[in-house]
């Protein structure tokens, strides 16, 4: 069947600069995401780009257990065969004071950054278990590694992808199977136009410094993967250069 790579939150940044990344490495690409047009259009891309590999897509919300149910059953020969599972899809929402910030905003990132990276890991990695054989990337952040004001949910949910990666690792232990935990700075994409709904305020976030690309992290990620079996890089913080710390970001006036 050729190699395959799963890829969660491919409609856009990270996880579409990912598909490239692993299908010039001649993965064929399962790529999911709510936004059905989104996913055509790296389809087609990803056709007229590299025409030898396979390019599959699915269109589900992966905080939805039985959506993510679903699309498990429906794509069963895949899952059974996956060897890379990248589980990007995640979003912050808000800045607010924990004591003002919204129950749904926490909602949503908990269960999208959390049970759907949980969700996704447990349909596929059985399969891995069975061929001894597989690599799961998480994209944790350096807010899985440190806190700052208004970000505590979102903070908590990406040190909980540290602690999931760990757990896993260690769960695996004496398998082939490898983990990594991809942990960046700031890394410009529709993140922060996410998080605010405000493409003023989502500006100013890397106003007068450069950040990273999603083809920086997407580069990162396929050098991890192509490692050779017996290597398994734990986990990786980015920053750019412009950026020593959350919170202390160097910028040109
Ligand atoms: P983007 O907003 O550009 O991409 C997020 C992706 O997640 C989209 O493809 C989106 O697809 C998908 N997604 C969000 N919610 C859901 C859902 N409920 N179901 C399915 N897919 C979903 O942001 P990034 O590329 O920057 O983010 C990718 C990952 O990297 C995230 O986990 C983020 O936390 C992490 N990260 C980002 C950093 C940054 O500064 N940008 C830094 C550190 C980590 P759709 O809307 O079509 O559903
Ligand atoms: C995204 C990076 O610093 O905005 O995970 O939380 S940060």
């Amino acid at each position: 069947m050729g190699k395959w790579a799963l890829i969660t939150g491919a409609t856009s940044g990270i996880g579409w600069a990912t598909a490239l990344a692993l299908a010039g490495q001649g993965y064929s690409i399962l790529a999911t995401g709510r936004r059905l047009e989104k996913l055509q259009e790296l389809e087609k891309t990803l056709k007229a780009q590299f025409p030898s590999v396979g390019v599959k897509t699915a269109a589900f919300d992966i905080s939805d257990r039985f959506e993510v149910s679903e699309f498990l059953k429906s794509f069963s020969s895949e899952i059974a065969h996956m060897d890379v599972l990248v589980n990007n899809a995640g979003l912050a929402k808000g800045v607010d004071k924990m004591q003002e910030s919204s129950l749904d905003d926490w909602e949503t990132m908990i269960d999208t950054n959390i049970k759907g990276l949980l969700f996704m890991t447990r349909g596929v990695v059985e399969h891995m278990v069975l061929r001894n054989s597989g690599h799961i990337v998480n994209l944790g952040s350096v807010a899985g590694r440190w806190t700052y004001p208004g970000g505590g949910v979102y903070c908590a949910t990406k040190f909980a992808v540290r602690a999931l990666s760990e757990g896993l690792r260690m769960d695996l232990l004496g398998s082939k199977i490898r983990v990594t935990n991809i942990e960046p700075g700031m890394v410009h994409t529709e993140f922060s136009l996410v998080r605010f709904e405000d493409s003023a305020k989502a500006d100013k976030v890397y106003e007068g410094m450069t950040p990273l690309t999603a083809q920086d992290i997407a580069e990162t990620i396929a050098w991890c993967v192509a490692r050779p079996a017996h290597v398994n890089i734990q986990e990786l913080v980015i920053y750019p250069t412009d950026q020593a710390h959350v919170g202390q970001v160097a910028r040109k006036s």
